[in-house]
């Protein structure tokens, strides 16, 4: 019976997995097992005999049953203390890489020209990008014939076969909100629209999409001196420089009557853009005072209401703010360019906090 005992007390104490216990309870203590049949013997046995064995058997069984249990236990004991060091985390990491997100050069102008226009009285109008081609041309006294029409490089859907409707067209400039925005709100108004406007033009300086924000405000008496005060007020704040000289050359657009192309005076020093000062004449916008027509194409009365309008690429004046090279570079989504002139994520462009810092 020591023999017994020893043998099953190694073998439990050499199981490597429960089932390896498994069997070794079945062989052991199990119905058939030796315990068992050594069991059946008792009845063989002399009285004398039986009372020594009967007790000492029951023994073994007990005390085989404590080992498989405590062996069991020590088993599940280090599986757990396994998984805890196979799966063990660092909850105290920060919950996002060291490499940020930035926002992009275009949304962060974005950002700063709709806080400087938002602090003079201007909401913010949206629309649809791909427009009517009255909503885009004719409602900009851009009639069907009118040469600007195939300046613009449209880009035009098609129409279903046998459908002789105009078709609609991506919009070329961000004008048709700002009727859509007369429409619906009427005068007197001040908006402006920034957005996504596609013509099919691609070399150095233009890409077939890109951004543009235009403004217009609407009353009663509105004139030139508005726009130029409103004008000047904005490139100070969007250069954030102290004084700022514009230069206001006629034009001509179909929209507006007069226009102007509106340039700022500047220096470039070894490449370096520098606003307010120096000799040379720098581009940045285009106005005028909206034409009678397009007031009409709002349904707002001319006889009663006149506004001024301006227009500006987005993507050009973030490469001269910014001192951005290549404006292709925009839409190449180079995570090593992103990181160069994106913007901090938590840095809200204010008037007050500042909008570049
Ligand atoms: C309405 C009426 C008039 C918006 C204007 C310009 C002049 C202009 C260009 C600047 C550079 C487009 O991005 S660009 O190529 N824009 O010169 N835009 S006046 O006039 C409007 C707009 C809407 C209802």
């Amino acid at each position: 019976m020591d023999d017994l005992k020893a043998r099953y007390l190694t073998q439990i104490a050499e199981a490597e997995d429960e089932s390896a216990l498994e069997a070794i309870r079945i062989a052991a203590v199990g119905k058939k097992g030796e315990v068992a049949l050594r069991m059946r013997e008792l009845g063989k046995m002399t009285p004398e005999e039986r009372q020594a064995a009967g007790p000492a058997l029951n023994a073994l069984k007990d005390e085989i049953n404590s080992a498989l249990a405590a062996r069991k236990a020590a088993l599940a004991d280090a599986a757990l203390d396994e998984r805890l060091r196979a799966e063990w985390l660092d909850v105290t990491l920060p919950a996002r890489g060291r490499r940020q997100g930035t926002i992009h050069p275009i949304s962060q102008v974005t950002e700063e020209v709709t806080a400087i226009f938002a602090d003079m009285g201007f909401a913010v109008a949206e629309g649809p990008q791909i427009e009517s081609d009255w909503y885009n041309f004719d409602a900009l006294n851009i009639p069907g014939h009118h040469p600007a029409r195939a300046e613009m490089d449209t880009f035009y859907t098609h129409r279903a076969e046998g459908d002789d409707r105009p078709p609609h067209v991506l919009r070329t400039h961000t004008s048709p909100v700002q009727i859509r925005a007369m429409q619906d709100q009427g005068a007197p108004i001040r908006v402006i629209a920034p957005g996504r406007v596609y013509r099919a033009d691609y070399d150095m300086t233009h890409t077939p999409m890109f951004h543009q924000v235009e403004g217009m405000a609407i009353d009663r008496d509105i004139s030139m001196a508005n726009l130029k005060w409103v004008l000047e007020e904005f490139v100070k704040a969007f250069f954030e420089v102290d004084d700022v000289e514009l230069r206001f050359r006629a034009s001509h657009f179909p929209f507006t009557e007069p226009s102007a192309e509106v340039d700022i005076r500047c220096s470039w020093e070894s490449g370096t853009l520098k606003v307010g000062e120096g000799d040379d004449w720098l581009e940045i916008l285009g106005s005028g005072m909206m034409h009678p027509k397009v007031l009409e194409a709002g349904n707002i009365d001319p006889a009663e209401w006149q506004g001024f309008a301006f227009g500006m690429g987005i993507d050009r004046i973030a490469m001269l703010k910014y001192g951005i090279p290549d404006l292709r570079a925009f839409f190449d989504s180079d995570l090593r360019w992103l990181r160069h002139y994106g913007f901090a994520a938590l840095d809200v462009p204010t008037l007050r906090g500042g909008l570049s810092r």
